[in-house]
């Protein structure tokens, strides 16, 4: 991972000056140096299975014990995690008099995560907060620019199709047998190691009819939230950031190709796409800009 020369950080500043439309397309990797490990680099992330075993309805039909031990793990995790300079950099640029600095003629910046881990939103509202105690000039912190697509860890949903019930609960463990999990896990690596079976009436149940309760994130074969309003942003981008996502799964593993192609349906050139990631991917290959390393160094580089 030779470090991006002097040359390719300068035009990535000038073509990103110029850019209109700007979205970021983040995933796991931009948590990473919050201490939440991603989930298909480093040796799995959980019991080493891999995730896509445990976050579909069939594997919580078939075993909600296993995947709710598996999202109160990850949750614990996330509650506990701080946004990280890369989340700090991102949310500056939600922020109208800096966008304008680096990117004088953006009228948009939204930032679409995979991720469900908050940390996105934290580091807004922790820019929003600074911004209005401290001196510097500033516009409103846009807090309507993230769109967590996946949905949030810290939400809890019901499985009755008939309940509406979706709330956001922060406590730790929501029932007591998660409780007793966590004290038999100290690590992703050894978790799972000591296999207990919650029953189904002691997991996590709605508080409005009862059923049994499922962690508000969406998952394999289920449709990814704020679809629409995404895709007009790909529609309109013509520079898209790729941040920390090895982009397994759609809708985010279109939006490079999608953003490169648009030049043919709104007369404009091509739009542009960065790939911030410590490994190859396989939006490389519809980059005008790669920057292989850890994404909080690198996007150090190119916003200082
Ligand atoms: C670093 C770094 C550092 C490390 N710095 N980099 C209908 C039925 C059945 C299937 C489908 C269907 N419709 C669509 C599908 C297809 C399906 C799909 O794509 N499947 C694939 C397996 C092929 N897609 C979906 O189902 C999606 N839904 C959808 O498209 O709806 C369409 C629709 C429209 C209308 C009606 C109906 C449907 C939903 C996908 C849901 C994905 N769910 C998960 C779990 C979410 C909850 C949870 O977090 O537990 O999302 S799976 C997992 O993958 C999670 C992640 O968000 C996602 C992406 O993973 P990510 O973030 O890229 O992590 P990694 O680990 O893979 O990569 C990290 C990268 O960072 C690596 O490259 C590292 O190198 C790098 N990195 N440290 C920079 N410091
Ligand atoms: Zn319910």
């Amino acid at each position: 991972n030779s470090p991006p020369n002097e040359v390719q950080i300068q035009e990535f500043r000038r073509i990103f000056g110029e850019s209109n439309h700007i979205i970021v397309v983040a995933g796991a990797g931009l948590s990473a140096a919050s201490g939440i490990p991603t989930f298909r680099d480093g040796g799995g992330m959980w019991r080493s299975l891999d995730v896509t075993t445990l976050a579909t309805p069939e594997a919580f039909k078939a075993n909600p014990s296993l995947v709710w031990q598996f999202y109160h793990y990850r949750r614990v995790k996330a509650l506990q995690a701080k946004p990280n300079k890369a989340h700090r950099i991102l949310a500056r640029l939600s922020e109208p008099h800096f966008l304008a600095k680096v990117a004088p003629k953006a009228k948009s910046f939204n930032l679409i995560t995979q991720n469900v881990d908050r940390l996105s939103v934290t580091a807004l509202k922790e820019l929003a907060e600074e911004l209005t105690t401290g001196a510097t000039p500033s516009g409103r912190v846009r807090m309507d620019s993230v769109f967590e697509i996946h949905g949030k860890i810290s939400d809890v949903k019901c499985t009755n199709p008939e309940c509406e019930y979706l709330e956001e609960d922060l406590s730790i463990p929501l029932c007591s047998s998660l409780g007793i999990a966590d004290t038999q896990l100290t690590d992703y690596q050894d978790a799972g190691t000591k296999e207990i079976n919650i029953p189904e009436e002691d997991l996590p149940r709605c508080p409005k009819c009862g059923a049994l309760a499922r962690p508000g994130v969406v998952w394999a074969g289920e449709r990814s939230l704020s679809w629409d309003i995404i895709n007009q942003l790909v529609f309109k981008a013509d520079m898209c950031l790729v941040i920390g996502t090895s982009l397994p799964v759609t809708p985010a593993s279109t939006f490079p190709m999608r953003i490169r192609g648009r030049g043919a349906n709104v007369g404009s050139g091509p739009g542009k796409v960065a790939v911030f990631n410590v490994e190859p991917t396989k939006a490389d290959e519809h980059a005008h800009f790669v920057f292989h390393g850890p994404c909080d160094v690198e996007l150090s580089r190119v916003f200082p």
